[in-house]
């Protein structure tokens, strides 16, 4: 028995991998291994030889599974130290660029905008894309024979036949999501509905498919002076300047009475656009006090409560914001464009250099 302890506990010093160690491990202490075969024979020993032959060999056993053990951690050690003597990491090298994601120009002005009317206490509300078109243009006092009606603006939905309910339409704006923010929440109400919207129409300055802010304000005694000033203070914000004129021009849209479109005071010297100063007038949303009607089919008394409406291209926002000049690029899959305009996540061009046409 001393012998075979000898035997084992050499070639287990002696052992160079891990290969080796578990070879050792089957011909010793393995189910066929040597000590096995010894403990087999205890069955033909006297029971004082066996008294004194078993716990040695179960000793024996242990003895040999605590050196494997061992010699197997050494091993192990001894092979971390020769990575750690041979790998190394220059952890001065400058570190590989990430590929940097970033919002799309239009979800940052939507955001943008959103925080800022968010900050004069505008809730945000968003609907359905495909409405009916009761809410799309009846609640919104857009009579059946009124041009925005006709079948070349709209995107009908197709029914199937002997359907005869009035046909769902893709939502022209997002008026309907006003319409039920005034059914959901009734007055007074602050809300904002921002969204995309579908026109059938396409070319340089129209896409089938676009974004638009509509804001609404009803109360007791809401203004139109109420308008400029909270349009003012929007307008401020959003392009970053201490001060901006509004020009209201005399308009009409068929929810609103009056209507006025309203225009930012601008300079376009050099192609670079400049908002509050300089002799040129920007258009940039449509507005007025909100018909009675429509406050109507909003399920709102008209006769207590009025209020002011607006709607603003939130596309043609972020074109004027970062300079971008083709509507195209927006919907464009080859994005270079977006870096090419400095649309990185961290790297915002600087508004106050002025914007580029
Ligand atoms: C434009 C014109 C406008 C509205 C949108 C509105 C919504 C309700 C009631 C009354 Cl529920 N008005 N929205 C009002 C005036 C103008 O948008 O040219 N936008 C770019």
């Amino acid at each position: 028995m001393d012998d075979l302890k000898a035997k084992y506990l050499g070639q287990i010093a002696e052992a160079a991998d891990e290969a080796a160690i578990e070879a050792i491990r089957l011909a010793a202490v393995g189910k066929k291994g040597e000590v096995a075969l010894k403990m087999r024979e205890l069955g033909k020993m006297t029971p004082e030889e066996r008294q004194t032959a078993g716990p040695a060999l179960n000793a024996l056993k242990d003895e040999i599974n605590s050196a494997l053990a061992a010699k197997k951690a050494a091993l192990a050690d001894a092979a971390l130290d020769e990575r750690l003597r041979s790998e190394w990491l220059d952890v001065t090298l400058p570190a590989r660029n990430r590929r940097q994601g970033t919002l799309h120009p239009i979800s940052q002005a939507r955001e943008e905008l959103t925080a800022i009317f968010a900050e004069m206490g505008f809730s945000v509300a968003e609907g359905p894309r495909i409405d009916t078109d009761w809410y799309n243009f009846d609640a919104l006092n857009i009579p059946g024979h009124h041009p925005a009606r006709a079948e070349m603006d709209t995107f009908y939905m197709h029914r199937a036949e002997g359907d005869n309910r009035p046909p769902h339409v893709l939502r022209t704006h997002t008026s309907p999501v006003q319409i039920r923010s005034m059914e959901k929440m009734g007055a007074p109400l602050r809300v904002i509905c921002p969204g995309g919207v579908y026109r059938a129409d396409y070319d340089q300055t129209h896409t089938p498919m676009f974004h638009q802010v509509e804001g609404l304000a009803l109360d007791r005694d809401i203004s139109m002076a109420n308008l400029k000033w909270t349009l003012e203070e929007f307008v401020k914000a959003f392009f970053e300047v201490d001060d901006v004129e509004l020009r209201f021009r005399a308009s009409h849209f068929p929810f609103t009475e009056p209507s006025a479109e309203v225009d930012i005071r601008c300079s376009w010297e050099g192609g670079q656009l400049k908002i509050g100063e300089g002799d040129d007038w920007l258009e940039i949303l449509g507005s007025g006090m909100v018909h009675p009607k429509v406050i109507a089919a909003g399920g709102i008394d008209p006769d207590v409560y009025q209020g002011f409406a607006f709607g603003i291209g939130i596309d043609r926002l972020a074109m004027l914001k970062y300079g971008i000049p083709d509507l195209r690029a927006f919907f464009d899959s080859d994005l270079r464009w977006l870096r090419h305009y400095g649309f990185t996540a961290l790297d915002m061009p600087n508004l106050h250099g002025g914007l580029s046409r």
